[in-house]
């Protein structure tokens, strides 16, 4: 029975998942969990998680949360090429650093820039005052730079000569405030030849397809109801405002 995965692909963390799966081959069912319609609080997902946030997967009876999780499951259960995770213990540590660092680092950073300039003026009718914008880009700059100086280093990719499951968790949160209109690439050449290389290890098709609704996000969200969102505005005014 094939596995059966939950996302929407105007998340990261899902198409990280999605991109991981269809690369290699592995046989998943994808289950579209609208975020945008509030299907993370639909009966029928809470059964799958109840975390309320996508990706989610299901193998058989295993349910399973959390992007990173699922892709060092699906990395485990299908054997998948060593350099996704490598069996090199500094290798699989620069691996396992990255995906440590990124989740209150660039994963924040560059959501943050996506819901201030796309989802809350929508949602909330407004538009987001400038200097939280600035600041905002502030912390996104703070975050490639590491990227670029720590990370990546003068290597290929993170791990080394080779694409990593660091690297795809990576680009998927850095294309994330290119959604929002802004070209994160610019003047940043040595960013821009490894998403080059990274976007050549994924396949240009797989990953445009992967992007294709957040690259086309600031249309596609003016076209919504804003009143069918406002479940997302006690969040907003929790940490945004
Ligand atoms: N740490 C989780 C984060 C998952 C997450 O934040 N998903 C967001 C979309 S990017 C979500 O489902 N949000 C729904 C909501 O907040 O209502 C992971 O890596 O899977």
């Amino acid at each position: 029975m094939a596995l059966e995965l939950y996302l929407d692909l105007f998340s990261q963390p899902c198409r990280s998942v999605y991109i991981f799966a269809k690369k290699n081959n592995i046989p998943v069912e994808v289950k579209k969990v609208s975020l945008m319609d509030g299907e993370q609080f639909s009966e029928e997902f809470g059964k799958i998680s109840l975390i309320r946030k996508v990706p989610a997967l299901r193998d058989g009876d295993f349910c399973l949360a959390e992007s990173i999780a699922i892709l060092l499951y699906l990395a485990q259960k299908f054997k998948t090429p060593d350099f996704w995770y490598p069996a090199d213990l500094q290798q699989r540590a620069c691996v396992n650093e990255y995906l440590s660092w990124q989740h209150s680092a660039i994963r924040w950073h560059g959501s943050r820039i996506f819901w201030l300039q796309v989802l809350i003026p929508k949602i909330m009718g407004v538009d987001v005052p400038q200097d939280k914008l600035d600041a905002a880009l502030e912390d996104l700059n703070g975050s490639l730079e590491l990227i670029e100086e720590k990370f990546i280093q003068d290597r290929p990719f993170i791990a080394g000569d080779q694409i990593s499951l660091a690297d795809l968790v990576a680009i998927v949160e850095i294309m994330q405030p290119v959604g929002s209109g802004l070209d994160v690439f610019e003047g940043r050449p040595k960013l821009s030849a490894w998403r080059d290389r990274v976007q050549a290890a994924i396949g240009q098709e797989l990953f445009d397809e992967a992007h294709k609704p957040i690259l086309g996000a600031q249309e596609s969200v003016k076209l919504i109801d804003g009143s069918k969102m406002e479940f997302f505005k006690p969040k907003i005014l929790k940490l945004f405002m």
